[in-house]
């Protein structure tokens, strides 16, 4: 411990600075986050320790701007930090540097922890320019505990994720390497694929804006993995332009508009990574030059069907549930329990609570509408071999699931299972966007003058309890529209507030975003 205080000279926390761990860790400009990144090292030793296992520290601020960043902690099983040890990163985060002795043994006595025990950290960093001396500050703060490092260096958050969860697992889930993830996800993806019979050159191409990212990285080093069964083209792979800027999939989403420099012919399948490669989205543009957008829900509409209709064929009597936040589209909700009858159920924003959430069934398929996602399930070898083994549903479920990366939300994996699926059903990019129509939707963002927190709400963020009075003015203005609906939350990651509407056209959703922002300002 004497260490620390001498190493944490070289962090030094800026006077004053306060920073919380917000819905997916610290997020800033880089600038402010040296000595963060230090502590954080700090923190995940600690909590290696008290929980004997590896845990993992991924350096990345994801869809955020080029200059800024961000840090997040991975627990042993691979999912995101309890909500305890969020609490301990911000006290750490802000102890001022005299003071930051004190904190870490106050952390040490509440969690009981053995200073004796050995520590592991795996620790892994995006493509950003500050990313390096910054993931370099982790490592110094797992050092100066005596923890073990292992440095993957530029690897994609759910790549990391991955890699916690081999390691302890003893290699159940797979073995910890870059190369035994794109061997365990291209095998399941060429088994899966050997089932869909006749698919075209057409089919087997897909254009990928890779954000300008680690994603686009990736990809490439995947590639010759999947023996041309998948066709890559590549664009914004970062060898011109900015990271995330007028592309990658937070850009689509929210502009509902095609990324730069992305070549789209009619009917083309495309789709947008985030800058750490954890989200995807799917669009095409039609016939007319029209864009259509396929979402999270779309996404997780097209995986549930086929993961239901396997299930039956299989003889398995699983529940499945569909978790869904307040973002996502009321018609895909409307399809979910009325046309396909699975159970779907809404919670918080931030996907460490759909997981949690969708823990609570058998197979829980979990996306918010922004594409980051995945689907969580006791589906094992063993359940499956008492299943007939030789049976072609049993035989795709489980390769499914192999394919599925069931830590995290993971574009690379998540493309590849909404590529085999549309394989194996011979569906094109427009049978599935036909599944159901969006509601016209408008997302909008306000800066508030007042705290943003003076917004509360409650019904997994669907009402706003206070300030008072402003959800009689929300409900007032939703009935001037048809099919509408709206609500306002104070953003996790932005000094903003979030406004969301939907109705039944493009222009009453925009008239009544608008309206319902005017109120919150
Ligand atoms: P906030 O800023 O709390 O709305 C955003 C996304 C989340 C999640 C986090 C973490 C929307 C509306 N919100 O959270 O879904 O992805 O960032 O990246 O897209
Ligand atoms: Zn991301």
């Amino acid at each position: 411990i004497e260490l620390v205080s001498q190493k944490s000279k070289l962090h030094p926390k800026p006077e004053g600075l306060t920073l919380q761990y917000g819905t997916a860790g610290f997020r800033t400009h880089a600038k402010h986050l040296d000595h963060i990144m230090f502590r954080m090292g700090l923190l995940a030793t600690l909590r290696s320790k008290k929980t004997k296992s590896t845990i993992g520290v991924m350096v990345t601020a994801s869809h955020n701007p080029e200059e800024d960043n961000g840090v997040k902690l991975i627990d042993p099983m691979g999912e995101m930090v309890t909500a305890a040890w969020e609490g301990y990163a911000t006290q750490l985060a802000n102890a001022e540097q005299d003071s930051l002795l004190k904190e870490l043994k106050d952390i040490i006595k509440k969690e009981d922890i053995d200073m004796s025990e050995p520590a592991s950290v795996y620790v892994g960093k995006d493509t950003r320019p500050s990313s390096a001396s910054l993931s370099q500050a982790v490592l110094d703060g797992v050092s100066s505990l005596g923890g073990k490092t292992h440095d993957y260096g530029l690897v994609t958050t759910p790549q990391l994720h991955y890699m916690v969860c081999c390691c302890n697992t003893h290699g159940c889930y797979g073995s910890p390497t870059v190369e035994g993830y794109y061997q365990k996800l291209s095998q399941a993806f060429l088994q899966l694929t050997q089932n869909a019979l006749n698919r075209t050159d057409d089919q087997k191409r897909l254009l990928v804006d890779g954000a300008n990212g680690i994603g686009a990285l990736k990809m490439r080093e995947m590639e010759p993995f999947l023996r041309s069964e998948l066709q890559v083209v590549l664009s914004n792979d970062g060898s011109s332009g900015k990271l995330n800027h007028m592309c990658g999939a937070d850009y689509v989403k929210v502009q509902q508009k095609a990324p730069q420099g992305m070549n789209m012919g009619v009917g083309e399948r495309c789709c947008s990574f985030d800058g750490d490669a954890d989200r995807i989205v799917y669009y095409y543009t039609d016939s007319k030059g029209c864009f259509h957008l396929l979402d999270g829900d779309k996404i997780a509409t097209l995986i549930s069907t086929y993961l239901k209709e396997l299930l039956t064929q299989a003889g398995l009597n699983l529940q499945i549930a569909v978790v869904q936040t307040a973002y996502a589209n009321g018609s895909s909700t409307r399809y979910l329990e009325d046309v396909m009858k699975v159970t779907v159920c809404c919670t918080k924003t931030g996907v460490k609570h759909l997981h949690h959430a969708a823990q609570e069934y058998d197979i829980g398929v979990y996306f918010e509408a922004n594409g980051h996602g995945t689907v969580s399930s006791l589906l094992n070898n063993a359940i499956l071999q008492r299943q007939s083994p030789g049976k072609r549903a049993v035989k795709l479920l489980e390769s499914t699931i192999n394919l599925i990366n069931q830590t995290v939300g993971d574009a690379i994996s998540d493309m590849l299972v909404i590529e085999a699926v549309l394989a194996i059903r011979g569906m094109s990019a427009q049978d599935w966007d036909a599944i159901y129509t969006d509601l016209p939707n408008r997302q909008l963002k306000v800066t508030v003058c007042a705290d943003r927190r003076v917004i509360d709400t409650t019904d997994a963020e669907r009402r706003a309890v206070s300030p008072e009075g402003l959800q009689d003015t929300i409900d007032t203005l939703v009935k001037k529209y048809k099919s509408a609906r709206s609500f306002v939350r104070p953003s996790g990651t932005e000094d903003v507030v979030r406004v969301y509407a939907e109705a039944d056209t493009q222009e009453s959703a925009d008239s009544l975003a608008h309206e319902v922002s005017l109120a919150v300002y």
